[in-house]
């Protein structure tokens, strides 16, 4: 199997500064970008408080624009057709086409919280792949962000961007998304993963820049569509989990509070599903902060072994796995120097990572490529990432 090519960012850059030029007739003033991610572990916890240890991908979602002077916002989009037009306005609603709702929402939070938006043309180009679990939305609603920051000379908390982010998928994607995805797109370290702790939002850098060892994406190409999934069911399926912990000790406010004694005490009085989705989240969590430790000692192999538990836990226990991603793993799993595979992101399809020596990679690629179409009759595609840096953007000249 071929490993798909890094696009640089220039290139990118250039190809939206083209598309501007030629939609708009004119000479564009910013560009704006923000990465996709990929979670090394920490799986459906950040919505319960928990913690998480994504980085970015070095592929970017790139916005290329300036103010137009008019009332009139102008987007286009190099992967579907039309000009997209809106007032900046509080009152502005999701409607068509879907991919313009995560820009109108991004909008409408930042006027909603005093921000004044100028009117502007605005063209969007991304490398990041759509539908693949590698939050092509978070990169572009925080490129977005980032892009309105600039020409509105705003200087906001990071944070407070992530939260504009996920606010906008709530509301205008209708996904009750967690914060991972927008958190880590805008903040995200050069050769670093971050260990997020999603109550407070405060992040530490985890350093990764072995050169013995590489992080390979692997897309099953299985469709991953999480607004219309059962994202939402394991959400409230956590929170229904909660409330009976919570009978036992008010002080528990989210899962994150909870250990699995206290889970265990309170078994017979839940469903056996939300135990098992709340010992999913339970034992995730503590899996997170062992993993960050071990990679800052470069341990590998436990981290590695941590992952894979983390997958089966998701397989199992919170039940948001595939065949075809299950396949993947095991696949993975079979290879020697391979320290660690799982499924990432939010499930129902989507990528795997794997964290393996460099020596090991075109082992586990001529795996892939031998086995994965020939059980599934899918094509898989996968890419090596180092991580990437987290969103900004720079005046042209
Ligand atoms: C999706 C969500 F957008 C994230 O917030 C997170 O919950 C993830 O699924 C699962 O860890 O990517």
């Amino acid at each position: 199997m071929k490993l798909l090519p890094t696009t640089p960012l220039e290139e990118v850059e250039q190809r939206g500064v083209s598309l501007f030029k030629k939609t708009f007739d004119s000479d564009p003033q910013i560009v704006a970008h923000a990465p996709g991610r990929v979670n090394l572990i920490g799986e459906h916890t950040d919505y319960n408080e928990g913690f998480v240890l994504p980085l970015a991908l070095e592929m970017q979602t790139v916005i290329v624009g300036k103010k137009n002077g008019k009332d009139t916002c102008r987007v286009a989009s190099e992967a579907f057709e039309g000009l997209v037009e809106f007032k900046p306005s509080k009152d502005l609603k999701p409607g068509d086409p879907l991919w313009s709702n995560y820009i109108k929402g991004v909008v409408v939070n930042f006027l909603r919280n005093g921000y004044d938006v100028p009117a502007f043309d605005a063209v969007v180009v991304s490398e990041v792949p759509v539908g693949g679990g590698v939050s092509s939305s978070a990169s572009l609603e925080v490129a977005f962000a980032t892009f309105i920051e600039a020409i509105g000379h705003h200087h906001l908390e990071p944070s407070k961007k992530a939260l504009f982010g996920q606010a906008a998928e709530h509301e205008f994607a209708n996904m009750p998304c967690g914060i991972m995805d927008q958190l880590i797109s805008e903040c995200a370290m050069r050769d670093c993963a971050l260990l997020i702790d999603c109550r407070s939002l405060a992040f530490e850098p985890v350093e990764m820049k072995d050169p013995n060892t590489c992080i390979l994406v692997c897309n099953s190409n299985v469709k991953h569509q999480l607004s219309g999934s059962e994202y939402p069911l394991r959400k409230q399926q956590c929170k229904d989990a909660l409330t009976v912990l919570q009978s036992l000790d008010p002080k528990i406010t989210s899962l994150r509070d909870a250990s699995l004694e206290q889970l265990n005490e309170v078994k017979d009085r839940m469903s056996e599903v939300a135990y098992r989705r709340a010992r999913h989240v339970i034992s995730e969590n503590d899996r997170t902060l062992e993993a960050a430790k071990y990679l800052r000692k470069n341990e590998y192999e436990k981290a590695g072994k941590l992952m894979t538990e983390s997958h089966f836990s998701l397989k199992n226990d919170y039940e948001v796995s595939c065949k075809e991603l299950d396949f993947l793993v095991d696949l993975a799993m079979g290879v020697p120097g391979v320290y660690g595979s799982r499924m990432t992101g939010g499930g129902f399809g989507g990528c795997t990572v794997t964290l393996l020596k460099i020596s090991s990679l075109s082992s586990l690629l001529d795996k892939f490529e031998q086995e994965y179409e020939k059980h599934t009759g899918i094509t898989a595609t996968a890419f090596v990432t180092r991580p990437g840096s987290g969103a900004s953007y720079k005046k042209l000249e």
